[in-house]
């Protein structure tokens, strides 16, 4: 199920909605989607329900800054379309009204069945950032109205924690491109603490938990507004004693976390990403992270959604992935292979772009992937390569050249999210995939292998700061002419990737 914008402009009668208790992403949402309708000659209502009006002062605020035209209903006279945003039909936090026709444009957890009309992109860090590229895609520019790019750019904030929680190329892109007031932003930025959650947060810190054996502390709030819990845990992990650290609220759609870590052996997203896992979704960098339970989905698997039950899942969770996630350093002494089979590269074909005949100058440019911003020297000895998932790292022509073989077949992309070449100086972004050709890489002598059972960290001899994560299923390889150098490869990219020697 898939869904342009421009599928919505059939309809003439239509209402957005945003979820009940509306928060500055659903906001933004609901806005801009108003916004381009207008362009298209169709006036549609932007509405909420469910009990309450929205009182959060920085909502107030924006909603007159921005000139939000939004109505708090109790009843809907039923519209030709009903357009949510921001959340799902049928969720319990979604006032139910009747439509003929439904759309989802979300970027949560799908927690139900989805109409045929919906956009559901869980990997973004904000439902802004999906409107801005569905608008992308129909050639709008959010800068057209710096009102509108003031409300996606707010949206996307303070669904990432202030961007901190950002992991998606998409969100990146929403953050650095978004023609934003400053004046605005600064306003609602400087009103989003009561009186009241600035108590909420010193209750909550009398009654943190430590563990001493695995040093993390873990505190739990009462329900407030999300972006309290990064401040509480901003200020645990300042304690002595305390290397990571998780603070939870259990709200009414879900239980939020917020994660820190302040040691090079747990990142604070992967951390986020498990405690997460099957329930919803977490993420950020590595020192700052945050994520949500759903609670549909945790009712679902049968857990009681009460804070004790909560309680002893989050904990759990935590410990478990402190006592069984095992730190390994190549390079030390050689790996032990008695396990390990042999394997080859498959003779896939995969992408190369040839640095020179992009014609940029000859200096760092940064490249932004599903993975992260990378940056790469573009001069005449840079190859880069686009491996099976569409991942992307740099190598010189000597190696490339003896490594891969150039063949003739039309390259085609795999992943999900197009690189792109940005430069830093000015902004200024180039399509990479345009220059891309296809190659194959020449067997080699290959790898030792071995699927891993549990949670492996491995720091690798090139790159001593930052862990490769292994994930049960993943495989551990060893290079067969240096049985130190050891590394993970994923699942997916392996099986893809290699065979093995029989
Ligand atoms: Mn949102």
């Amino acid at each position: 199920m898939s869904l342009r914008l421009s599928d919505l402009i059939k309809y003439k009668d239509v209402v957005i909605q945003c979820h009940d208790n509306p928060d500055a992403d659903a906001l933004a949402c609901g806005y801009a989607m108003q916004w381009y309708l207008k362009k298209k000659d169709i006036e549609a209502k932007l509405i909420y329900g469910g009990r309450s009006r929205i009182q959060k002062s920085n909502l107030v605020k924006m909603v007159e800054l921005l000139d939000i035209g939004i109505e708090h209903v109790t009843e809907l006279d039923k519209p030709e379309l009903l357009i949510c945003v921001d959340c799902q039909y049928g969720e319990s936090n979604v006032t139910l009204f009747e439509a003929d026709n439904i759309a989802v444009i979300d970027h949560h957890q799908v927690s139900g069945e989805l109409p045929v009309l919906s956009e559901v992109r869980s990997s973004y860090g904000s439902c802004s950032t999906l409107i801005y590229e569905l608008l992308k895609e129909e050639d709008i520019d959010i800068n057209d109205d710096p009102k509108i790019a003031t409300a996606l750019y707010y949206g996307l904030m303070t669904d990432t924690g202030n961007f901190v929680e950002i992991s998606h190329p998409s969100d990146k892109d929403l953050r650095d491109n978004a023609g934003f007031s400053n004046f605005e932003i600064t306003s609602m930025r400087n009103s989003n603490l009561s009186k009241e959650e600035l108590q909420i947060a010193g209750d909550a810190l009398k009654k943190a938990e430590f563990s001493d054996k695995y040093t993390y502390g873990i505190v739990e709030t009462r329900p407030c507004d999300p972006n309290i819990l990064g401040i509480i845990s901003d200020m645990l992990l300042e304690v002595d004693g305390v290397d990571t650290c998780l603070v939870y609220s259990v709200q009414d759609f879900g239980v939020k976390i917020s994660v820190r870590s302040c040691i090079k052996t747990v990142r604070a997203s992967e951390l986020a990403d498990y405690l997460a896992q099957g329930y919803g979704g977490g993420g950020g960098h590595i020192v700052k992270a945050g994520g949500l339970l759903k609670r549909d989905l945790l009712e679902k698997d049968g857990i009681k959604y009460d804070r004790e039950s909560i309680a002893a899942l989050i904990k759990q969770r935590m410990l478990t992935y402190h006592r069984d996630s095992e730190v390994k350093y190549a390079g030390i002494k050689p790996e032990d292979i008695s396990q390990h089979k042999l394997y080859v590269k498959k003779e896939v074909p995969i992408g190369y772009v040839d640095a020179s005949t992009i014609g940029l100058p000859d200096r760092k440019f940064s490249i932004r992937t599903l993975e992260g911003d990378i940056s790469v020297m573009l001069d005449d000895e840079a190859i880069i390569i686009i491996g099976v998932d569409g991942e992307i790292y740099p190598i010189k022509r000597e190696k490339f050249e003896k490594s891969y073989r150039p063949v003739d077949d039309p390259y085609v992309y795999p992943g999900e999210y197009k690189p792109v070449i940005i430069d830093s100086l000015n902004g200024d972004r180039y399509e990479l995939i345009p220059y891309a050709k296809s190659c194959i890489a020449a067997g080699g002598t290959g790898i030792y292998a071995k699927q891993i059972d549990h949670r492996i960290k491995i720091f690798t001899t090139w790159d001593p700061d930052n862990y490769f994560l292994g994930v049960p299923g993943d495989y551990m390889a060893v290079r067969t002419d240096d049985l130190k150098d050891v590394y993970i490869i994923a699942r997916n990219i392996f099986e893809r990737t290699y065979e093995e020697v029989k």
